[in-house]
């Protein structure tokens, strides 16, 4: 009997069959990983977040079978950097990629998906990737150069070749994803990055789903008209719906046809996408047109245009979305498969009369964030912790059993979500640091549960304190009041704390010279 069984052994280890059945337990226990980033997606606009349009079924689905994170927010919130501090679990000082204008990734240095590799997972990167230089550490890639185009994209593909595909690029981005999954190695467990462009300026949807919000007047945000009182870096931006959204570039009220198509992404549509674009856009240009409106009427036309765009975009983001979960579960590994939703950062709806991001304020410190992982995350779980993108590297590689290098300055946010009495973070860093377009004033600061301390250093230099309790949309700048000199000096604390806790040099420099 003996005898026989280690005949059988050694039958099965010259065939290689050991080996193979190793792997594939390894597999088994190994979560796969699907990472959906999209780009300025608000969570205002999401249904789970309290978006009663409900234009986001497949986001909320993950929500519902999974965790809604109310308090993910990012480091720097922008594009680049979000996807640098994603990669690394270390913010942008520590990874060098502080802003769009000026930066660099350098891929050689370490990112969870190279520590996955290592381990055994196959990993691919496919969509919007923005860091510039060419990923490292994927078996496979696939991205847009730059921010990408919404019709008909190019893509810059691993061989050095650019590959211009014909359709609606967050299509074109599952399909790519798809197509990886059907053929990557199927004994070896994934983590595959879906890399949105949508729903980035500037906003246009599908054709298909031009006009779905038409119907809808939206409801003005109450600080639309906010007037930045004792807040000057809010004062001196350039990101008003007012003034910076322009009626052809980003409204598609184009003066003429010229006008029309010079346009990137419109110069780019094939006959068929340019009739149906035209047969939406044109008739409300001419109504723009015939209507002559100025001042607030004008800004508030403005206003329910973006918004109309802006969701009509998400839908077709989020068809897609419920693609990739449709593929989840039509190939049995909806079980086995961490899957998670965020956004680079947030973004404004015409909160402070604002669209983009940038500052520290709630709309665009905070990202949508949620995440399904069967059999760790009980389905409706609601999460009230302090969670960041920082947090994702480590995250990933607990779920994965990798150990977490010492270096990464997040914390995996799993056993928060395993443990109830497992305690979170008490506060946050923030730090931002690009000072063009928009003319948002770099900063940095820190949030803790109740209070927010802010400190503008460029081309603004102020100081700003919020009671997120009692002024949660940020309009009264308590610094420098009588009142709140105790807890303005407290936060001043914390923020010294997690300038040396994250080694942050510049910001300490600056500190030092109040
Ligand atoms: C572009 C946009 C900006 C946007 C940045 C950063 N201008 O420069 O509005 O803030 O990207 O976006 S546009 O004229 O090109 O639309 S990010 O997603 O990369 O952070
Ligand atoms: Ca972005």
């Amino acid at each position: 009997m003996k005898i026989f069984k280690i005949s059988v052994l050694l039958v099965a280890l010259s065939c290689g069959v050991t080996s193979n059945v190793w792997a594939q337990n390894k597999a088994a226990k190994r979560p796969n990983i699907v990472i959906i980033i999209s780009d300025d997606h608000a969570f205002q606009a999401i249904g789970a977040y309290g978006n009663t349009m409900k234009p986001t079924p497949n986001i909320d689905r993950i929500a519902k079978e999974g965790v809604l994170f109310n308090k993910g927010y990012v480091t720097n919130s922008i594009c680049g950097p979000s996807r640098a501090v994603i990669l690394t679990g270390k913010y942008s000082h520590k990874n060098g990629f502080k802003d769009n204008e000026n930066s660099h990734f350098d891929g050689s240095q370490d990112s969870f998906i190279k520590q996955l590799k290592v381990s055994g997972y196959s990993t691919a990167w496919i969509g919007k990737w923005h860091l510039e230089s060419q990923p490292q550490g994927f078996d496979y890639w696939q991205i847009l150069p730059g921010q990408g185009h919404y019709y008909n994209p190019d893509f810059q593909m691993m061989d050095g070749t650019k590959k211009r595909t014909e359709g609606y690029v967050s299509d074109i981005v599952e399909d790519v994803s798809e197509n990886w999954l059907d053929n990557r190695d199927k004994e070896k467990p994934f983590c595959l990055v879906i890399g949105h462009k949508a729903t980035h300026r500037t906003w246009i949807p599908d054709t298909q789903d031009m006009g779905k919000f038409d119907d809808v007047t939206f409801p003005l945000p109450h600080n639309f008209y906010d007037a930045y009182k004792n807040r000057e870096a809010a004062k001196v931006q350039d990101m008003s719906i007012s003034e910076t959204m322009v009626m052809g570039y980003d409204l598609k009220v184009f003066k003429d046809e010229a006008a029309a198509n010079k346009e990137g992404t419109i110069s780019r549509m094939n006959a068929e996408q340019r009739k149906k674009f035209d047969d939406y856009y044109l008739p409300i240009a001419a109504d723009f047109k015939a209507r002559n409106l100025k001042g607030k009427e004008l800004t508030e036309w403005k206003f329910q245009r973006y918004m109309r765009d802006y969701l009509s975009t998400a839908v077709s983001l989020d068809r897609n979305i419920g693609r990739t979960l449709d593929y989840l579960d039509k190939n049995n590994l909806t079980e086995n498969t961490i899957v998670i939703y965020m956004s680079d950062q947030g973004f404004y709806l015409g909160e402070h009369g604002w669209f983009d991001k940038r500052f520290i304020y709630e709309e665009s410190f905070r990202t949508p964030m949620v995440m399904r992982y069967p059999g760790v995350v009980k389905p409706g779980t609601v999460s009230n912790d302090l969670v960041m993108n920082l947090d994702i590297a480590p995250t990933m590689l607990d779920a994965a059993g990798v150990a977490i290098p010492k270096d990464e300055q997040g914390q995996s946010f799993l056993p928060l979500l395993k443990d109830k009495k497992a305690k979170g973070r008490d506060a946050i860093y923030y730090h931002y640091y690009e000072n063009g377009e928009h003319a948002v004033s770099p900063h940095f600061g820190v949030r803790t549960k109740r209070y927010k301390l802010v400190r503008f250093y460029k081309r603004v230099r102020s100081w700003e304190l919020y009671d997120l309790q009692k002024d949660p949309n940020e309009m009264h700048n308590l610094y420098g009041q009588k009142k709140y000199e105790k807890i303005t000096a407290q936060m001043k604390l914390e923020l010294n704390k997690l300038t040396d806790q994250y080694d942050d040099q510049d910001a300490k420099k600056i500190l030092a010279e109040d």
